[in-house]
């Protein structure tokens, strides 16, 4: 699944036109240009998480792809990519209540693709990709205070589940060092994409900015075994897919929507070698799977399963379909997927728009337990 390939990229000749582009640039520029700042910082600050996520990501043969090579500087880059299990529980049999939700915008030199020792800076919420899940029920009053801690850029969050300009883009625009805050009522369920909405938002989308906030109904979802967090993303970057140490991000690229690099959770192997998912046989598994984007229209399918629920859309007030092979999300959309394994092995998650799996796009799902031979066995009849 490695990229032996080499795509062909486009032209790169581009002219700026427009004035929204200039806000771009700049962006662009200075995210190029501090990189190294940004990951000097990143190991003087550390979260927690990173500071271990940092450890597991060292190169212990001392290639330099791990190094940003603008000044030459020793920059350990952290893993980014999001646990599919790390979600948190559903909100249950309770009351609507107040809940306060804390954003940091953080950028950190991430890494891209751990085989070819390809690293990025991202742009992120809480140091991951995607951003947490933000988990309410409808009818809670929910406090989003959005923390800047990076050193490049303003950053914002536009909640698809606000009723509100902007959907709090405005209300948290900012600045680096600072803090702000909103406030807003969950008045729909359903599954609801949230992202950065700073100038140019297709940028800080495609770097990292983007979650799923969920807003369950009244008692909580149905229970079930498993539940599991996946969003697509697409990276720009300026070199081929399959180069080696710190990739820029590509303008023209992103205007042309097309991506080098597409992604479940952030990183190439996010979900095949660092978090692959795992269910037991007759075990019943809830996907929340959402597009950041920016650009670009999944079509999920877990191959060799067949969906026993679909909420299109991410909408709770619709009723699922049933059996369903393959569905759509579109970018800054989001939908749920419930099945039942009944037979143990390797189950893949892909965009069935399947050449994408060359550029990142596969997810590993573990099941075990018993054989199921009146369901799936080799050779002939028995
Ligand atoms: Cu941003």
């Amino acid at each position: 699944m490695k990229p032996a390939v080499k795509m062909k990229l486009f032209g790169l000749r581009f002219t700026l036109l427009i004035a929204g582009m200039l806000v771009l640039t700049a962006a662009v520029q200075a995210q190029t240009s501090s990189s190294s700042a940004a990951g000097a910082t990143s190991s003087q600050q550390p979260q927690a998480d990173q500071q271990q996520d940092s450890a597991a990501a060292a190169d212990d043969s001392g290639n330099e792809a791990f190094h940003l090579p603008a000044q030459g500087d020793v920059v350990p880059a952290v893993s980014i990519a999001r646990d599919p299990a790390d979600l948190p529980p559903s909100v249950g049999n309770r009351p609507a209540r107040v809940v306060h939700v804390l954003l940091t915008a953080q950028e950190l030199e991430g890494v891209l693709d751990p085989v070819m020792k390809t690293t990025y800076l991202y742009w992120t919420f809480n140091g991951k990709v995607p951003g947490p899940m933000i988990r309410v029920r409808q009818g809670d009053t929910v406090e989003i205070t959005l923390k800047n801690e990076g050193h490049l850029v303003s950053h914002s969050v536009d909640l698809h589940a606000v009723l509100g300009p902007g959907g709090g883009t405005g209300l948290t625009e900012t600045k680096q060092g600072a803090s702000r805050s909103f406030t807003f009522k969950a008045s729909f369920p359903g599954v609801f994409v949230y992202h950065c909405g700073t100038n140019l938002a297709a940028q800080h989308i495609a770097n990292g900015m983007y979650g799923l906030i969920v807003v369950e109904p009244p008692g909580g979802l149905p229970p079930v075994d498993r539940e599991f967090y996946v969003m697509q993303g697409e990276i720009y970057t300026e070199e081929d897919m399959g180069s080696a140490g710190h990739q820029k991000m590509s303008l023209p690229k992103l205007l042309k929507e097309t991506p080098e690099y597409m992604v479940f959770n952030g990183a190439s192997d996010a979900l095949t070698a660092e978090h692959p998912m795992h269910a037991q046989v007759g075990e019943s598994v809830r996907l929340f799977f959402g597009v950041g984007g920016p650009n670009l229209i999944s079509s999920p399918h877990i191959i060799g399963q067949v969906l026993n629920r679909v909420y299109p859309l991410g909408s709770f007030t619709s009723p699922p379909l049933t059996t369903v092979q393959t569905t759509m999300v579109p970018p800054g959309g989001a939908t749920v997927m419930e099945f039942t394994p009944r037979v143990p092995g390797k189950y893949t998650l892909v965009d069935h728009a399947l050449v994408r799996v060359v550029r990142g796009l596969a997810g590993v799902l573990e099941v075990t337990g018993a054989e199921n031979p009146e369901l799936f066995h080799a050779g002939p009849v028995k």
